[in-house]
């Protein structure tokens, strides 16, 4: 469990519920039990979470003034809804859980994009949407962000479809609402929805609140001890008859907190383990039995050799098997080999079992005298530094960027690579010990790395935190740049100015569109023009002047903006059609 640590709350009445968030406003009771919001507050401090991204309105004014007030959670206020959206899913990709807060209709679908995005990578960010008042909503009144038609619900099912939960709180269900709610939205590992109507929210509670847990306490599974049985006995069959087993970890892994399970399983096992570009730094890169990124048919050949040869392959937590994560499904994982041991299932050829907890699964099998050490084999190719080739004087060229991004980082560092020509090469490269990678794989929604750097930079301040957009997606979310220096983040930047959408390029079957060709932005004059204090912002054409840069970097001391212009002789080339085939059609060319 990362840093999700006690708050030193046991107990709704460890600080005297009635005081943080009492404002007197229009609808506030007075009274000894707390109000619906103020209750929202001590719960999710006693979880653990320790700020709430996001944008007010009055809908949402009880909920933010209860947040306002709290000493143990902070505001960040953001520049729009989708950013504090992308903001949240960074931040709880690091601590675990985190909190969103957006106003009825105008803020909240500004966010969906963003907690779709959450919903889809298994990030668990808590949805608060004030809703107006009952009394409102009786009357069917023709108010502001509503659709004039006195309907209130019409909102409901978009914010819900962008969740695995979704619940109103009133006073009478909240203490029950609020533990189911949380408990589902952890052991999903995805987003929920919390809405409030505004009277309701600044209502008593009804009932004792129970002792409250923390998020390290939340039960994330249920095991059925039969199932478990037979599942842990169908996977030690597998592996009894199993010469080369090999084992995928996924994002899944680290989202449940799994990472020391895992490893003592692999290790009593003695079974090598790869990643996709998705799930790079599951575990520690650096661990003897790591083989490397696997991306299909395009990553390294030692690895894709080991896969493909392997006659029993484990899939631990539930690999991604999109087009982005294998080399747009080049992967030659043979299925008759697959043993997918999922979060809450075990699935093998046709059978399936469950409800197993992954945890327990692991467990059941690192104790089993029936699990033999298998002959270790290593490759260690990824963990080789790349050469960096390349002249003082050069204009900046990918292949000479790379590698002196590859060197710049350090043991630990939090990586950050948006979506675009940027997360192509990334993936690629090795990292050093104990870092943490992390992109959207999945969802891909451009614009999502400068907030997430924000949500990741509060989530681990003590981390150094770096992060490489292209220039097309940072004009969609670069104004969350001045929110960093206001709550005092100070991540590393690194933009890359190609002035295009590059890698649509790639992807395309033409070339040279002008819908492809951005607005020229003076981008290392951002910071200072979104009010970033002291930070360190310089626009880099040369390699002498980038390594400059990430030398300045590398003290540490303040935020960085590295804007990096890359020679104009960089021209994306597109794909070979058959990847295209690939990616687009169903039935490649040759065969159609
Ligand atoms: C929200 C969203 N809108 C549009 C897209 C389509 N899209 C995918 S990559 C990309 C361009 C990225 O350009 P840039 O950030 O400049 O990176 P480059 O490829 O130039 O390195 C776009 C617009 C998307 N993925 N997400
Ligand atoms: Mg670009």
């Amino acid at each position: 469990m990362n840093e999700v640590g006690s708050t030193g709350m046991s107990g709704v009445g460890a600080t005297g519920m009635n005081e943080a968030g009492s404002t007197g406003g229009k609808f506030a009771l007075q009274g000894d039990q707390p109000t619906v919001v103020q209750y929202v507050v001590r719960r999710f401090e006693a979880l653990g979470v320790g700020h709430i991204f996001g944008v007010p309105g009055d809908y949402s004014f009880p909920i933010d003034d209860a947040f306002e007030a709290s000493p143990m959670i902070q505001w960040v206020g953001c520049a729009n809804e989708l950013n504090a959206a992308y903001a949240a899913d960074g931040y709880a990709r690091i601590r675990g859980a985190a909190l969103l807060s957006t106003t009825y209709g105008v803020g909240e679908l500004s966010a969906l994009n963003g907690v779709m995005g959450s919903k889809a990578e298994h990030v668990p960010v808590f949805h608060l949407v004030g809703h107006p008042s009952r009394r409102l909503q009786r009357i069917r009144a023709v108010t502001h962000h509503s659709l004039g038609d006195g309907d209130f619900t019409n909102f409901i099912p978009l914010s819900a479809a962008a969740a695995c939960v979704s619940a109103e709180l009133t006073p009478r269900n909240c203490i029950a609402e609020l533990e189911r709610v949380i408990e589902l939205a952890i052991s999903r590992s995805q987003p929920a929805h919390l809405y409030v109507a505004e009277d309701n929210a600044l209502m008593p509670i009804f009932g004792t609140p129970p002792a409250m847990r923390r998020l390290d306490e939340i039960p994330r599974g249920l095991t059925n001890p039969r199932e478990l049985e037979v599942a842990a006995d169908a996977v030690l069959e597998r592996l009894s008859r199993a010469k080369r087993p090999l084992a995928f970890v996924s994002h899944k892994v680290s989202r449940h907190r799994l990472e020391v399970e895992v490893t003592r399983f692999l290790e009593v096992a003695n079974i090598p383990f790869a990643t996709t570009p998705m799930d790079k730094t599951a575990l520690d890169p650096h661990h003897p039995l790591f083989i490397g990124t696997y991306n299909g048919g395009s990553g390294a050949p030692d690895v894709q050799r080991a896969v493909a040869e392997s006659d029993c392959v484990l899939d631990l937590g539930g690999v991604i098997w999109s087009d982005l994560n294998t080399g747009f499904w080049t992967d030659k994982v043979d299925k008759k080999t697959l043993v997918r041991m999922m979060p809450h299932d075990v699935q093998i050829g046709d059978d399936s079992y469950g409800p197993i907890w992954l945890g327990e699964m692991l467990a059941a099998l690192s104790s089993s005298p029936r699990l033999k050490p298998f002959a270790a084999r290593g490759l260690v190719s990824e963990r080789r530094l790349p050469a960096v080739p390349g002249e003082a004087g050069d204009l900046i060229r990918y292949a000479a960027l790379y590698p002196r991004l590859c060197r710049f980082l350090k043991e630990g560092d939090t990586v950050i690579s948006d979506t675009g020509t940027c997360m192509l090469h990334l993936t690629q490269l090795p990292l050093p010990p104990k870092a943490n990678f992390y992109t959207q794989t999945l969802w891909g929604s451009v614009g999502w790395g400068t907030p997430a750097a924000l949500g990741m930079c509060l989530a681990a301040p003590e981390d150094r935190t770096v992060m490489v957009t292209g220039d097309g997606a940072h004009q969609m979310t670069a104004n969350e740049l001045g929110t960093m220096s206001r709550y005092g983040a100070k991540p590393i930047l690194i933009v890359l100015n190609n002035t295009s959408y590059a890698v649509e390029e790639l992807i395309s079957e033409t070339t040279g569109h002008r819908y492809n060709i951005l607005a020229p932005w003076r981008y290392a004059d951002l910071p200072m023009t979104l009010g970033c204090q002291d930070w360190y912002s310089v626009r880099v054409t040369t390699l002498g002047e980038l390594e400059q840069a990430l030398e300045t970097a590398s003290r540490g001391d303040r935020a960085v903006y590295i804007e990096v212009v890359i020679d104009p002789a960089e021209q994306p080339h597109p794909l070979p059609s058959e990847m295209l085939d690939k990616l687009y059609r169903l039935t490649p060319r040759d065969r159609g």
